[in-house]
């Protein structure tokens, strides 16, 4: 694995056989000065956290887990896409190996309609200043019954014809990553409008009749219509447009 991240410039590898969170772990790291690209995987990962305290679980040997260190030197103002850019590019990088995957918002990454894989990015502050811990799982040969929740998917459960090593998908995920972050990082003023159309393009959210379930437990219903230039969903509601910054969609099915 080493050898072959080599081909991708600028990562540097800490492999893991086991670790409570990887983002955990890059955190750690960050804060002691690790550079842009420094990626932790695990093999197996024991206390995956997800956002707002939930938990991301995976059975051991079965799943990617991974974290990767990023030191952005785009504007404040643009970070907000790092989620939504993760998920849009793991998403095309599975889609490289056959899968037919989706975003739903902000950056769940779903194989008709069930979630394969989950993104956690936090922003830290570090005495070299803010960096951000790109956190990826992705559900690769875990079987039906190992799967957490309902609506949770993997590779082998979607498409059992296809199949990828854990190391290839990892491979091709991670160089799409640093690819997609060094493109983002380069494109200047016409970053965001382009990635956000190549976003809504590939978003399963926009056009969808959805409720959102804002973090202050509220909510709200409407028709998702676009996302904007700072990565929020629009949601057309009875009472005009709502512009969303974070929140859980759940796509409403027709009866
Ligand atoms: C996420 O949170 O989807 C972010 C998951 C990030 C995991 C990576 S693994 C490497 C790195 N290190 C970490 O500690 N984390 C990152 P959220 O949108 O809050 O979704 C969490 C919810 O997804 C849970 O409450 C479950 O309902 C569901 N879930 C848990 N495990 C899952 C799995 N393996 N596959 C699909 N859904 C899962």
């Amino acid at each position: 694995l080493q050898q072959e991240l080599a081909l991708t410039p600028d990562l540097s590898l800490e492999l893991l056989a086991e670790s409570p969170s990887t983002n955990q772990v890059a955190a750690d790291r960050a804060r002691d000065g690790a550079p842009d690209g420094l990626l932790v995987v695990a093999d197996h990962q024991t206390a995956g956290r997800g956002r707002l305290d939930r938990t991301w679980e995976t059975p051991a040997g079965a799943a990617i887990t991974f974290s990767l260190v990023l030191r952005p030197t785009v504007p404040a103002a643009q970070w907000p896409w790092l989620p939504l850019l993760t998920g849009h590019t793991v998403s095309k990088a599975l889609a490289a190996f056959g899968y037919n995957t989706r975003v739903k918002w902000p950056n769940d990454v779903l194989i008709d309609g069930l979630k394969v894989a989950g993104i956690l990015v936090e922003r830290i502050e570090t005495s070299d200043g803010p960096a951000a811990v790109v956190g990826v799982g992705i559900n690769v040969s875990t079987r039906a019954e190992e799967l957490p929740v309902p609506t949770a998917t993997s590779l082998q459960v979607a498409h059992a014809d296809l199949t990828p090593t854990r190391e290839g998908v990892l491979l091709g995920v991670v160089a799409g990553l640093r690819e997609g972050f060094d493109a983002w990082q380069a494109g200047g003023a016409d970053a965001a409008q382009r990635l956000a159309s190549s976003y809504v393009a590939h978003c399963a959210t926009v056009g969808q009749d959805v409720r959102v379930d804002l973090p202050g437990g509220t909510a709200i219903s409407g028709r998702a219509v676009d996302v904007d230039l700072d990565g929020r969903l629009v949601v057309e509601t009875a009472e005009g447009r709502q512009l969303v910054g974070a929140g859980d969609v759940v796509h409403v099915v027709p009866e």
